[in-house]
């Protein structure tokens, strides 16, 4: 196997053996050969001319196959076996219609096993690509497209969808496979992903702002109460939503884990008594927080970690794209309805959650609320009471060196804001930073893709300010990056003219010498040091 899609990946240059993040070389390569059906399948609609409003439903398993491959979402070889094979049919099928000529590889191959599929992924995965650079800029914009496609899925579950988006993910598939182009065109289209990414972003605030109103400030509770729970993790918010339904007056409480949390800033789930509050902090923690919560534990997505026990992986649910071997799996009916009763009759068998901390931390400061507060905010930094902002979404992860950002937080002068968005703010949320004249140190917009929030914030301040470019505000970005969605989010800042964006803990493995140089030369993306020096360099 070969994978480097992630900040975790072996030596900092690729998982060789096994994943670091518990895949085993048989899903790594049946997820190499998902990824390629999925070209094949672009190709045939790139090359043929495919109308992509007339191919809903090819669209959506496009998106689903490239969201089952993201880091910690699916570790079930049945499961990608099952997608294979239906996304070879689906290919089969579009290509005996528009029949294109001279088809590439990934059109005709066919595989009739499992052994079939095992000997044809050897030739189909990263490695394939010879030329490091073309290979850098191919799985660069391969991982933006799989974070893109986890947004659309989100979005589309709501009912909102942007043929533009599906268009270009073909786009951009094919071209991952033309060997004519240039590295200057690989960069181009780099950033074309970018561009799609700031619009899939949007399309999904649309989408959950819409059905589930505007995140507000919240104050959310972290201990627990006495009643048998479910604990959902992951970021689908129409699953949840099933969830707080079909609980609703069972006795059972439901509670967030890692970048489920931010769902309590919007208004539509306020309404349910037993939504308690989030318990834990982020995804790699669950290997000890599961255990102590006690009762079962609904996936929705990504940030899977192997289970240590059987008792804890008896206890796990996986719907959506994410899926592990032995675990239910919730499917949805035709209608995108799910039902959760096993979830919620196992439930009621098993004890409350051992509390592991009490108290509550305070969010939902996406780009509607921090507009709200704008006349506070520019007044703060007009008088000086606010001195810099510091970016530092993204994620977290296992690494030692994360404490990096704890330490970053905690040193950062008190005239300085935080602003958060996904799981990384579980190095620092929890530090009572204390607030700037009412407004609040840390604050957090939501789950990784509100970073679009981020973005909206900071347009509006240059909007303000009068300012003629989005780097002349006082605001460092200090980002941290885990998986593929970190990816599309990095590459739509590239995209919106973010100059200067320090990636830690380290830089990504796939950017060959080469292009890491394009990155630091064009758009000063830069490594990150120790808290102290940064903090000197930051603050000038
Ligand atoms: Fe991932 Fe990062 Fe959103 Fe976390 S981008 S790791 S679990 O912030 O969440 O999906
Ligand atoms: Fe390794 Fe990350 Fe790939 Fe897992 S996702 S195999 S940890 S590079």
């Amino acid at each position: 196997m070969f994978c480097y899609q992630c900040q975790e990946t072996a030596k900092g240059t690729g998982c060789t053996k096994v994943g670091v993040c518990g895949k085993n070389p048989t899903v790594a390569a049946l997820q190499d050969l998902l990824v390629y059906v999925t070209k094949g399948i672009a190709e045939v609609v790139v090359k043929g001319n495919v109308d992509v409003a007339e191919i809903s439903n090819i669209n959506k398993e496009v998106i689903t196959s490239l969201f089952i491959t993201i880091t910690n979402a699916n570790f079930d070889e049945a499961a990608i076996e099952n997608q294979i094979n239906k996304m070879i049919g689906i290919r089969n099928e579009l290509a005996r219609k528009v029949n294109i000529s001279n088809p590439h590889d990934s059109v005709t191959f066919e595989v009739s096993n499992r052994e079939e599929m095992l000997e044809k992924a050897k030739n189909v995965g990263v490695l394939s690509t010879e030329n490091e650079d073309v290979r850098s800029l191919r799985e660069l914009n391969i991982y933006g497209l799989k974070g893109m496609a986890a947004y659309a899925e989100h979005a589309l579950n709501i009912g909102l969808e942007d043929n533009s988006v599906y268009e270009y993910t073909y786009k951009a598939l094919s071209k991952t496979l033309d060997d004519s182009l240039s590295v200057d065109e690989l960069v181009a289209l780099t950033l074309e992903t970018g561009e799609y990414g700031v619009k899939v972003m949007a399309l999904l605030d649309n989408a959950n702002t819409s059905k589930y109103g505007n995140p507000e400030i919240t104050t959310v509770n972290i201990g627990t109460r006495n009643n048998p729970a479910i604990l959902i993790s992951g970021h689908d918010l129409t699953d949840l939503e099933q969830l707080l339904e079909q609980t609703k007056g069972t006795g059972v409480d439901v509670y967030t884990h890692g970048e489920m949390l931010p769902a309590h800033y919007y208004p539509a789930f306020k309404k349910y008594d037993n939504f308690v509050g989030n318990y834990g902090n982020a995804w790699w923690q669950q290997t000890t927080e599961f255990v102590t919560f006690n009762g079962p534990i609904l996936f929705t997505t990504n940030c899977i970690v192997p289970p240590k026990s059987e008792e804890v992986r008896n206890r796990i649910f996986t719907t959506g794209a994410s899926g592990y071997p032995g675990c239910q799996h919730i499917v949805a009916d035709e209608d995108g309805k799910k039902d959760f009763s096993a979830i919620i009759e196992m439930a009621k068998t098993l004890p409350a959650p051992q509390e592991i901390e009490s108290g509550s931390i305070v969010g939902g400061f996406a780009h509607n609320q921090v507009i709200e507060l704008a006349d506070q905010v520019v007044d703060a930094v007009k008088t000086g009471a606010i001195k810099k902002f510091f970016v530092m979404g993204g994620c977290d992860g296992r690494m030692k060196g994360r404490s990096y950002y704890t330490e970053f937080a905690e040193k950062l002068p008190k005239d300085t804001v935080i602003l958060t968005a996904g799981c990384a703010k579980y190095r620092y949320n929890k530090l009572n930073l204390g607030d700037i004249n009412g407004i609040p140190r840390v604050l957090d917009a939501g789950q990784c893709n509100d970073s679009y929030s981020l973005a909206v914030i900071a347009l509006k301040l240059k909007e303000v300010f009068g300012l003629e470019d989005i780097n002349e505000l006082p605001i460092v970005y200090n980002i941290a990056w885990y998986e593929q969605k970190a990816v599309i989010v990095l590459l739509a800042l590239l995209y919106l003219g973010v100059k200067n964006i320090h990636l830690g803990p380290t830089l990504p493995g796939f950017l060959s010498a080469n292009v890491a140089n394009v990155l630091v030369e064009n758009f000063g993306i830069a490594g990150i040091g120790t808290a102290d020096e940064d903090l000197v360099k930051f603050l000038g």
